[in-house]
Order: C-alpha cells, then structure tokens, then sequence
C-alpha cells in the first residue's frame, strides 16, 4: 500500500495539531553543536543528555527500519489567560500584583499533563499509519532520545530561533513537538532553511538571568526552566535573586518574541486549559505541607518533578528580591 504525505497531514489536524511535516531519521547536520555544547557542561545534571548523544546526532538509531519522521506541532497557548496570563502573577482581576507577592508557572505545565494528552493523538496518528502499511509506527513526545527542533526543523516546520526555540511563521513557538518514526517511505519535506530572526536579539536581552551565551547557545545552568525542574540541590546563590518570581519553568524569552506577541492564538486543546494550581498562594505556602498533603494536591501534575523540597526552594529563590523593589 502507498501512502502519501497528504492524508497523514490532513489527519494530524483532525487530531488538533497546529502542523504537521516529514523528514527522514539521516544524521542531523548539527551533530557537531550537540558536542561542543555537552563539552562545554552546558547540559549541567542533564547526564540523559549525554548518554542519548549519539542517537541524537544519528536518528537512525533510534527506530529499528524506520524510514520516515512524522513530525507534528501541539499549541498549548493559554486559552483563558491573555497574553500575560500567568498562574500568577496577575490576579483574576487581571491586576499584575509584582513580583515578590504571587509565583509564576510557565504555561506549559498549566493545564494536564502534556505528555499524556499528546500520547493519546500520537498514538490516533500512529494508528492510521498502521491502518495504511505501517509495521513500524513508534511516537515520541518530550521523552526519548529525539532532536525534536532539528528535526521539525528538518520537516519544514520552522526555524530555530535565537532563544533555541523551534519559530514557526504565522504561529510563534508556543507549540511542543511530537514525532512518530514509521517505516512507511513517506516523502520528505523541504527543511525550513531560513533564519527568521533578522536582526531580533529581544529573547537574549530580555533573559533574567543573562543564560544566552552566543545566539542559539543556550546554557541551561543559568536558564531558570532548568533551575526550578531539573536541578537537584540549591538554586546558586548569584542567581537566586534574578528568577523574577517564576517557581517552575520560566517563559520570558517566549513572551518578549515578536512571532508570539503578533500570532499566539488559543490553542484548541481544551486539556491545556490552565487550572490555576498555584493561584492565589502566598510564599509559605508549601512551607505549611508536609509530602502526604503535597502528593494529594500535586501528585500526577508537571510539579511532582521537583517535588516538594525542590518547590520550597524555588520559592524562597523566587521570592529573593534583587532589582524589583
Ligand atoms: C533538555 C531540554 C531543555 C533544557 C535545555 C534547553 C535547551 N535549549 O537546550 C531546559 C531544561 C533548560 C529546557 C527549557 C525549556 N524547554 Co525544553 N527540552 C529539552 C529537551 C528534552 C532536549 C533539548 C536538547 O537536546 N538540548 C540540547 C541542545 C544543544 O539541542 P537543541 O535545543 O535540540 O538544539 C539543536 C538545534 O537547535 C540544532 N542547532 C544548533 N545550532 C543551530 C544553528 C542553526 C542555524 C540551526 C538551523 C540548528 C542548530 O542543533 C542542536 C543539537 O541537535 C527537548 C525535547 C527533545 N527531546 O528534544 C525539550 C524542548 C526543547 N523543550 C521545550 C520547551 C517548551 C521548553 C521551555 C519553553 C519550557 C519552559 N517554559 O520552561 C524552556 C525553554 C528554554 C529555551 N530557551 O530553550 C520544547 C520546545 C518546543 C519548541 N517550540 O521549540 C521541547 C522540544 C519539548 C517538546 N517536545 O515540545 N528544555
Ligand atoms: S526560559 Fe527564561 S531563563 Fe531560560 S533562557 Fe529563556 S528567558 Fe532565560
Ligand atoms: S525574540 Fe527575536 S531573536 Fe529571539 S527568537 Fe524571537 S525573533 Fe528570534
């Protein structure tokens, strides 16, 4: 049976992804920054990052007989917070109450959990292939070893931003991405080869705490996403009071793009809904709950990866004043 990229595109958007391309699993041309940036520690307690290294650079090795790469973009955009909307710090009346009083949650961890609700259409997509040829139809959503940007980038997707993030034309970057590698011989793509950014440097200016080496280098040991979810141990003390109030992930170098700030638009997902988990708390707040409280109220959610000790600590670094008064 011969399938063609048309009906695979057309029931990805049935299943409310944004975009949908193909690329084939061939090496990434940009092996050689993946080294450099492992090399040089940027990758910080990441060891995974180490250890997935060769697949990245060489997508063969992941799939078995894999051919193809379906890649789709999911928009989790908020859909009942503005363009500012955060958890915090804006009150219901819309108020930006500052930082120091409310914390901010990035807003992709502000409805359920994304990997389950891509899981799901991945795996409706996955079914298709099957139901067309496919032997081999394996989805991937923020979990294996998969260069998803390059190879989004690769499917004609987007480009890769100065703030490393994957930008698509028309749409911004508040999208994940998901894959799923097929054996089907799918057609390629074009790869999105050009660089958008122009002149832009707003996303390395605007980083609270200055994370951006180079453009496109980013070291995620200073990046306050980092910080908050991956880090064991304490927040550095010379970054304590630059996290501008956000306890887990942070979105600056996301708001202050213009791509965002001229096309976000709500995403149609209803399970990206946020659900103001950490609205209205005050900065004692997990300071008060022992774990048995804390896995009752935030076990399944985004926050049960820095857990309760890690939560108390971006607290307290959150609410470190440094510049804001
Ligand atoms: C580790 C990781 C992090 C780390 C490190 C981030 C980083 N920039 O490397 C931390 C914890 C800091 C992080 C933070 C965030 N992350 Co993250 N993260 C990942 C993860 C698991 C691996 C990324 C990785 O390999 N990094 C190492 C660098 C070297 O690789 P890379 O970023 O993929 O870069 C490649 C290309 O850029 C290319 N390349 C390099 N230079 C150049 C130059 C040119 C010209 C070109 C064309 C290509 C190119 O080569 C690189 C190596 O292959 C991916 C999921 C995945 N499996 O890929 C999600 C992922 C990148 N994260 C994602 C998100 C949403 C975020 C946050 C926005 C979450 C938040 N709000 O807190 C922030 C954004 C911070 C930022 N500016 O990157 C999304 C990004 C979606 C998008 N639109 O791009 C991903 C894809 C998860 C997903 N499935 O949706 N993340
Ligand atoms: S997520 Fe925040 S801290 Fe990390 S690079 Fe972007 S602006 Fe900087
Ligand atoms: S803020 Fe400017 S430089 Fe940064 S990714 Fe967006 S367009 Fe590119």
């Amino acid at each position: 049976m011969t399938l063609t990229a048309e009906p695979v595109k057309a029931r990805a958007l049935e299943l409310d992804f944004i975009a949908c391309g193909i690329t084939d699993p061939s090496p990434t041309a940009h092996g050689d920054e993946l080294d450099r940036w492992l090399a040089r520690g940027y990758a910080g307690t990441m060891r995974y990052l180490h250890r997935q290294a060769g697949r990245r650079k060489d997508p063969r090795a992941i799939v078995e007989g894999a051919k193809a790469v379906v890649v789709v973009l999911d928009n989790y955009y908020g859909l009942q917070d503005g363009p500012d909307g955060r958890d915090g710090p804006d009150g219901p009346d819309g108020r930006d109450r500052g930082v120091g009083t409310e914390p901010k949650v990035a807003m992709y961890a502000r409805g359920e959990d994304y990997h389950r609700v891509m899981a799901g259409r991945l795996e409706k997509l996955a079914e298709f292939l099957r139901q067309n040829g496919a032997r081999v139809a394996r989805s991937f959503a923020d979990a294996g070893p998969v260069p998803e940007r390059e190879l989004a980038r690769r499917a004609g997707l987007g480009w890769i931003g100065k703030n490393t993030m994957l930008v698509r034309p028309g749409v911004g970057s508040w999208f994940f991405i998901g894959s799923i590698f097929t054996d089907l011989e799918l057609p390629a793509d074009q790869p999105f080869e050009l660089d958008r950014c122009g002149s832009c440097t707003r996303c390395l200016d605007a980083c609270p705490t200055a994370a951006f080496v180079e453009p496109r280098v980013l070291d995620a040991t200073r990046c306050i996403s980092y910080l908050t979810i991956e880090q064991k141990g304490p927040i550095p003390d010379e970054l304590v009071g630059s996290m501008d109030g956000w306890v887990f992930g942070c979105d600056v170098c996301n708001e202050v793009c213009p791509w965002n700030q001229r096309f976000a638009s709500p995403t149609r997902v209803e399970a990206f809904r946020p659900q103001g988990r950490l609205r209205g708390v005050d900065p004692d707040f997990f300071d008060r709950m022992d774990d048995a409280e804390f896995e009752r109220r935030f076990g399944g959610t985004p926050l049960e990866r820095p857990g309760l000790a890690g939560m108390r600590r971006n607290f307290r670094a959150a609410f470190t004043r440094s510049t804001h008064g």
